[in-house]
């Protein structure tokens, strides 16, 4: 497992916040007086230089303002232009540099504890300041305005620090990749109501690795599909359309669902149609979805599959933070690690011998570009399911254990307690909640670890007290007497 453990090698964290350049010092010294009314954008291109060295900063630049009722930071310029306290995306060993722009009036700052960085306060409308910080700790870390009350009342988003190195990205390849975050908050106590979902089935070509990409066929462009949440006793209405450009004709078969092919008798649409097919949720527990369109292997391979909770009444326990990841194989003809667009191979397909193995899509989806992110002391529940098409996963996730398996997806029965790994069949799915006591990286995988080597790990990085009780390198501490 060196390849795991080499990327861990994590530099003491660089802690100085610092001016940058001669422009952030200008910048900065602007905050005592009103900057100029006409433009208040900085030159965020000039700075920014398309590929990402050490030394070029990733900019961000945040304007303060109202929305909704609260007080927030609004993304300028980039990928969170306009976004609501945007969540700000960087890699290990980056310069970052944060803008931030008066857009109200009141006073504001932004500061981030984990690298003691911080702006100075701008006062007055369209008063600006920057400042910059090397982002040598991985992990999830609050970003927040610090006057009095500010960060209470909305003043807050996220900085997520990635492991490794910003790879050169593909230009023309869609990110597939489905967050392991991106999922629906607990229904908990509600009455059984009639739940519309909207799935679009889309054919994209996608990033599979650096330099490598794959024809995905995906509900709604990612990989696994979207996560739905419903409660026992909902009336769930589907309605399905397949994107007007695909090639293939789609369908949706729920698990969750009774009846024919779990709707997938009634959804067999060719590109451009639509389709609705409404089933009750009669089971509690969480099960798979996927196409049904035969050939269905070549389907799901293709990355045609995602969960669907069906709540149990009342809800699952409360925990810290939630995840989605799904498993899955891909069939190519090039062997794995070929550089360029990879082709289907249906022999290898219907023999069952895979060169990928990957979570939520695509090699490097939960190390590089989405690993999960807690904090020590939480308590962590993973939505774990196998699109397969065909191979079992032993799902472990090293330097943990799982205090409690919903075994085989049931939620109905009681949780199976002090678990190191869980099977989960193709066409399956478990929940698995375990409690972080202790800061530090943990690793997702199938403990089949030869897929370790064919695409197949994620990273739990977790942000806190490296408690050496717990675990520590070298001989037992001697007991006082
Ligand atoms: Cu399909």
């Amino acid at each position: 497992m060196a390849m795991l453990s080499v990327l861990f090698l994590l530099s003491p964290a660089f802690t100085q916040s610092h001016q940058h350049s001669g422009k952030a010092t200008d910048t900065a010294q602007a905050q005592s007086t009103p900057a100029p009314e006409a433009d208040p954008q900085p030159a965020r291109d000039a700075d920014a230089s398309p590929t990402v060295s050490y030394h070029a900063p990733t900019v961000f630049t945040l304007r303060t303002g109202i929305a909704t009722g609260r007080m927030v930071y609004i993304g300028v310029g980039g990928d969170i232009d306009g976004q609501i306290n945007p969540t700000l995306m960087v890699h290990e060993g980056e310069l970052v540099q944060i803008n931030l722009i008066n857009g109200e009036g009141a006073e504001h700052d932004v500061v981030i504890d984990q690298y003691a960085a911080r702006s100075s306060i701008v006062v007055g409308k369209n008063a600006s300041s920057t400042f910059s910080f090397t982002a040598t700790k991985v992990g999830e870390f609050s970003y927040f305005c610090s006057i009095a009350g500010h960060r209470q009342a909305g003043m807050e988003g996220l900085i997520q620090v990635m492991p490794g190195q910003r790879a050169a990205m593909d230009t023309d390849a869609a990110d597939i990749v489905r967050d392991p975050a991106d999922l629906p908050g607990p229904i908990g106590q509600r009455p059984p109501q009639v739940v519309r979902v909207d799935l679009e089935t889309v054919e994209l070509t996608g990033r599979l690795d650096d330099g490598t990409t794959y024809v995905y066929w995906t509900f709604d462009r990612k990989v696994p599909g979207p996560f739905v949440r419903v409660r026992v006793g909902d009336t769930v209405e589907v309605h399905l359309k397949n994107a007007a450009d695909s090639v293939m004709m789609h369908s949706v078969d729920f698990h969750a669902a009774t009846g024919p092919g779990g709707g997938a008798d009634f959804t067999q649409i060719a590109p451009g149609e639509e389709a609705v097919v409404t089933f009750q949720a009669l089971k509690p527990g969480i099960y798979v979805y996927h196409c049904a369109t035969p050939s269905v292997a070549h389907h799901i391979t293709s990355g045609m599959y995602g969960l669907i909770l069906v709540e149990p009444e009342g809800g699952l326990p409360q925990v810290d933070r939630e995840f989605y990841v799904m498993q899955g194989e891909l069939y190519t003809v090039e062997p794995f690690g070929t550089q360029g667009e990879m082709e289907m191979d249906y022999d290898k397909l219907i023999s069952e011998r895979p060169e990928y193995f990957l979570f939520n899509g695509s090699v490097g989806a939960l190390t590089k570009s989405h690993p999960l992110y807690a904090n020590a002391g939480e308590t962590v529940r993973i939505f774990f399911g196998v699109g397969g098409p065909n191979y079992t996963s032993s799902f472990h996730v090293i330097g943990e254990i799982f205090d409690h398996v919903y075994t085989l997806g049931s939620v109905t029965s009681p949780p199976v307690a002090g678990v190191q790994t869980v099977t989960v069949p193709p066409g399956g799915a478990t929940i698995v909640d375990f409690k972080i006591d202790r800061g530090g990286h943990y690793v997702l995988v199938d403990h089949a670890l030869s897929r370790a080597e064919r695409g197949l790990a994620g990273y739990l990085i977790v942000d806190g007290p490296e408690n050496d009780d717990i675990m520590h390198a070298g001989p037992a501490k001697k007991a006082a007497e």
